[in-house]
């Protein structure tokens, strides 16, 4: 294999596929034009990492949507509800992507501790698996007519069944896993396929093989690996493991009958010491992964070559690479010429990660002294180093006022005495309404956005644009009658971004856009630095929207952990203290909203299941941190002042206790489609304050009755005391329509009103 990457981005560097499939869908292109883009966007990626001195090119990792839904399709395993709508094989899968009016979409949720999105397929008892496609022996004789070799990429068998879920007809105890035997003759015939049109190499995706496994999944991943290595009729097969170490299922995928292993040594750097130490890889390619594949920082070369040599003279044969695909990172740090220029001499997107691995490859090779080596390796080292000694990424205040930190910092007074303060503060009716925070961005406001960035409306003008439609948002809320009122977050685009163009340590990117599932894409911004807060971020607006109305109006921020999440994060230091230093940046405008009249101020945690470690070894000293930055950041403040925070996009049965242990007064949680489950789970887990479960789902364009709704509440106050259910849509509004939003919203305070006089 040599000198490789295990994936690379596909939504093309000008988002060319977004644009592509949108249209398509939009109905103002056809599938030709489409296909047309995806292959152009193929190609142009090939002849990239041919020209760049990869030994290894890997193939299907196009992808229209989702690498996951490629595989369901692949396998035939798409649910009936889409495939018998009589679409094309193309609409099939875009159906099962995004849904139609009769057949809801699949299920969507994230790609293991990543912010990407991938779409959960849904199988049973009666799933019956067959070879239904040809895109990845397409896309390899695609390659193969430009006169490239390419190493097909497949989501492998067993993680390809442990993402997937049962489904809503399947007995309660049915697991995917158990469809293993039914599933491995269709990747025999799949290998045996690409065997034929030549594939020498192929690689199969098991990630799902770095968190804590039981014994019979272990089982199965040496079931279905010593099967498919069985074969005579294949190419060579390399697993490919990232985003973690092994652990037991090292010594399996030594053992098994392939030829390669590909280990991440980014996040586990001792993961080289285990492989060397096995036995069975004295005859296999052992690829190490020591170009972080998710961040976007230049790699320190010395290390990168002392961890990949641990494992010479140990293993067959040595390969480099990311240590996990490339989809995670923006395409080319070089068009980010508005960026300071020495930071972005620090960086690598895609395209340089790729020129890292090529160079690795080269300097094991021929060694380090090798012409072809010696001046890039010394360019990159001045980089590492030029970070490393930069002063003005350590702030002495920030530092100082870290060390000064003691725990009662992070500490709020008892809730009892919270609680009634904030009854007296506020005067809210019992089961009382809110939203989360935004109201639908309309085209007008996005316009305002975009002229004001270009320098078409000053800043006076939108801001008074701004103000008018923050006055628009408090009017109707007070007219549908709701108790809590937000300001609609106009002003905002994306909930990190907004804070981190304003807070010292991060910068933004102009093209650094990331797939954040199908079409969609977030920018990440980069925190590089100390964080502070030089000013006020949100108090103009809030105070604005409060001086409209005598309905308290909720402060609206992000949390600590949310920001480092979803930005790209300095890797110099802890996790653990760059989220202290975020925390006490949001902790200073807590403070400043509450000064400035603000009685009930959010700090959304939506990312916080998120960063959740996928080992349970490492779940206590995350859940530590991150919930004591929260605690910092939302601390020090009056009892009267009540502290919300939103929860949404996971599963939050492992950090239930987390979450208790927030000691938010309000918490709102997207709960509309588990139908008020989580409340009994809050219950056990001891939480014991105010909570929103959300009471329909904003993904969706549906309106919700009365009834539907109170029926919700009615469960919940047979779970938790009325007096601490609040009632609230499960997510923000703005990606909704007005058309929805105002009659689900007149619809939930009905629901309340109602729930609310048979309390008496
Ligand atoms: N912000 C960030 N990460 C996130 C979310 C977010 N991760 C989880 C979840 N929310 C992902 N959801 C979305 C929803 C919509 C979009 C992206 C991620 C989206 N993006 C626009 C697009 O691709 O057209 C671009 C937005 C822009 O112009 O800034 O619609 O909320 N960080
Ligand atoms: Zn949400």
């Amino acid at each position: 294999v040599g000198a490789t990457i295990l994936g690379y981005p596909r939504i093309g560097p000008d988002r060319e596929l977004k644009r592509a499939v949108e249209s398509y869908w939009a109905g103002t292109s056809t599938a030709a034009d489409l296909e047309e883009t995806a292959r152009t966007l193929r190609v142009n990626t090939w002849d990239e990492l041919k020209a760049a001195g990869l030994d290894s090119i890997p193939s299907n990792t196009f992808s229209y949507y989702d690498q996951v839904l490629d595989t369901a399709a692949l396998v035939g395993a798409l649910p009936p509800r889409h495939t018998e709508l009589g679409l094309s094989p193309l609409d099939t899968y875009f159906a099962a992507a995004r849904g139609t009016q009769q057949a809801p979409a699949l299920e969507m949720t994230k790609w293991f501790d990543t912010n990407y999105h991938y779409l959960v397929p849904e199988l049973g008892p009666d799933t019956g698996f067959a070879l239904a496609g040809s895109k990845p022996i397409d896309e390899y004789v695609e390659a193969r007519k430009l006169g490239l070799e390419t190493r097909p990429v497949l989501l492998g068998p067993v993680t390809f069944l442990l993402l997937a879920k049962a489904h809503a007809d399947a007995p309660e105890d049915f697991q995917p896993l158990s469809l293993l035997e039914r599933l491995l003759p269709v990747y025999e015939e799949l290998l045996a396929a690409l065997h034929s049109a030549g594939a020498e190499w192929v690689q199969l995706d098991e990630p799902a093989f770095v968190a804590d496994r039981s014994a019979a999944e272990l089982a199965a991943l040496d079931q279905a690996y010593t099967r498919l290595g069985g074969r005579p009729d294949r190419p060579s097969i390399l697993v490919a493991s990232y985003f973690g170490s092994l652990g037991e299922a090292l010594g399996t995928l030594a053992r098994v009958p392939v030829e390669g292993l590909a280990l991440d040594l980014v996040t586990d750097p001792t993961a080289g010491d285990a492989a060397a130490a096995q036995t069975a890889l004295r005859d296999k390619e052992v690829v190490a992964g020591v170009v972080d594949g998710r961040n976007i920082w230049r790699t320190d070369v010395d290390t990168a070559m002392t961890k990949a040599a641990t494992l010479l003279g140990s293993v067959g044969r040595l390969g480099v690479s990311t240590s996990c695909s490339l989809l995670h990172v923006p395409y080319d740090v070089d068009r980010e010429t508005a960026m300071p220029e020495r930071l972005r001499s620090w960086l690598a997107f895609a395209r340089q990660k790729v020129a890292e691995v090529v160079l690795l490859g080269r300097a094991l090779r021929h060694g380090q002294d090798a012409a072809s080596v010696v001046d890039e390796l010394a360019r990159a080292r001045a980089a590492v180093a030029d970070r490393g000694s930069a002063s003005d990424l350590r702030e002495p205040r920030v530092r100082a006022r870290l060390d000064s930190l003691r725990p009662e910092h992070a500490q709020r007074g008892d809730y009892a005495k919270r609680a009634g303060e904030q009854q007296s503060s506020l005067g809210l009716p019992a089961l009382p309404t809110t939203t989360i925070g935004s109201f639908p961005q309309t085209d007008e406001l996005r316009r305002a956005r975009a002229q004001h960035r270009a320098g078409q409306l000053d800043t006076e003008q939108y801001h008074a644009a701004m103000r008018s439609e923050i006055e628009r948002v408090i009017r109707l809320q007070e007219d549908i009658g709701l108790d809590v009122l937000v300001h609609g977050e106009p002003e905002r685009n994306d909930m990190v971004q907004y804070f981190a163009e304003q807070l010292r340590g991060f910068a933004a990117t102009e093209h650094g856009w990331v797939q954040s599932y199908g079409s969609r894409c977030v920018r990440p911004p980069v925190l590089f630095g100390d964080v502070s807060r030089p000013e006020p971020m949100t108090v103009e607006w809030a105070t604005f929207a409060q001086s409209l109305t005598d309905r308290p109006v909720k402060g609206m921020l992000t949390g600590p952990v949310t920001i480092l999440a979803w930005s790209f994060v300095r890797d110099d230091q802890p996790l653990a203290d760059t989220a202290r230093q975020v925390a006490l940046a949001i902790r200073d405008e807590v403070h400043d909203l509450e000064s400035a009249g603000i009685r009930a101020i959010q700090v959304d945690e939506p990312a916080l299941r998120e960063l959740l470690p996928l080992r349970q070894s490492a779940h206590k000293e995350y859940l530590s941190w991150s919930v004591e930055s929260f605690r910092l950041a939302t601390s020090g403040i009056s009892d009267s002042t009540q502290i919300h925070t939103h929860l949404c996009y996971s599963e939050f049965g492992e950090i239930l206790p987390g979450i208790a242990a927030l000691d938010a007064d309000v918490t709102s949680i997207e709960a509309a489609r588990s139908r008020m489950e989580v409340l009994s789970d809050l219950n056990a887990a001891g939480f014991a304050r105010g909570v929103g479960p959300g009471v329909y789902d904003i993904h969706s364009p549906r309106v919700p009755d009365v009834d539907e709704i109170s029926n919700l509440l009615r469960t919940a106050v047979a779970a938790v005391p009325a007096e601490r259910v609040w009632v609230n849509p499960d997510c923000g509004l703005k990606t909704r329509g007005y058309a929805e939003v105002e009659p689900a919203l007149r619809n939930l305070v009905s629901a309340a009103r109602q729930v609310r006089a048979e309390q008496r």
